[in-house]
């Protein structure tokens, strides 16, 4: 039975996106396919009466901006918000800025499938005097230096966002509040990866498509009635699934 409801959304298309750059902790923004995506997002929330009461986000401005466009068109932009450095992208490292395509075709198909999509090997470092590290950025101050990550694995991301997870998110469920967490393809899967129990072989095989909603209904145990959770609009979900996964393949 359901006990709790949880949306997850990731951001629309950003600018890096759209390029097909490695993005990460990059703080770009949503471009405007992006915008009318999550503009979307929030018309298909009010349309089946999906009415969030807090919006947990990261400190990125593509997901920021995508719960405010969102929650702006169902009308929902007062509720509470609450954003975490634990919702982060996944930090990618030394492929920060990259072109996802490039990068292919120099590493091949093995070592490109490893960085992107395995669990536990992380790309190489981003050296804090790099282009696109965030190593000086003040919203970051708060992180204790031995948990400021210079690149991160999946497994890293599932390790830094559970606490947030537990400590943030599972209250405001607990409370009765439906739940809206905008963030992104990889901090998402990491949630998924937990809330689903997937195994850390088959979450490779998991992709999140830009500005689509995913409900979960939860039970008395923040467990999904129905694993994998449903997409407000699958037939556009399932396509855009397709194309996360084939990106650097252009
Ligand atoms: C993308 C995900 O993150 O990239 O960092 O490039 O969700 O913030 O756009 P997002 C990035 P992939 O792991 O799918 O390549």
């Amino acid at each position: 039975d359901t006990t709790y409801r949880l949306i997850l959304l990731r951001h629309g298309e950003s600018q890096w996106n759209q390029k097909n750059l490695f993005t990460g902790w990059v703080d770009v923004d949503l471009n405007e396919k992006g915008e009318k995506e999550a503009a979307r997002g929030g018309e298909l929330l009010l349309a089946e009466g999906l009415l969030p009461d807090v919006v947990h986000t990261s400190l990125l401005r593509r997901a920021i901006r995508t719960s405010q466009i969102a929650l702006d068109k169902a009308d929902r932009h007062w509720i509470p918000v609450r954003r975490s450095w634990r919702l982060n992208e996944r930090h990618y490292g030394a492929l920060q800025g990259k072109d996802k395509a490039q990068t292919l075709a120099e590493f091949g198909e093995d070592q490109f499938q490893l960085w992107r999509r395995s669990y536990d090997t992380p790309p190489p470092v981003l050296a804090d005097d790099a282009e696109y590290s965030q190593a000086g950025d003040a919203r970051y101050a708060e992180i204790p230096s031995e948990l400021r990550p210079a690149t991160e694995c999946l497994k890293d991301v599932v390790e830094r966002m559970l606490p947030y997870w537990y400590d943030a998110i599972v209250p405001d469920l607990a409370e009765g509040n439906t739940v809206l967490v905008t963030a992104h393809g990889n901090s998402l899967r990491a949630l998924v990866k937990h809330l689903d129990g997937i195994s850390d072989a088959d979450i490779a095989g998991l992709n999140i498509p830009t500005g689509i909603p995913l409900v979960y209904e939860l039970d008395a145990d923040f467990k999904p009635v129905t694993p994998g959770g449903r997409y407000l609009d699958p037939e556009a979900a399932a396509a855009a699934i397709e194309a996360v996964k084939n990106q650097g393949k252009k």
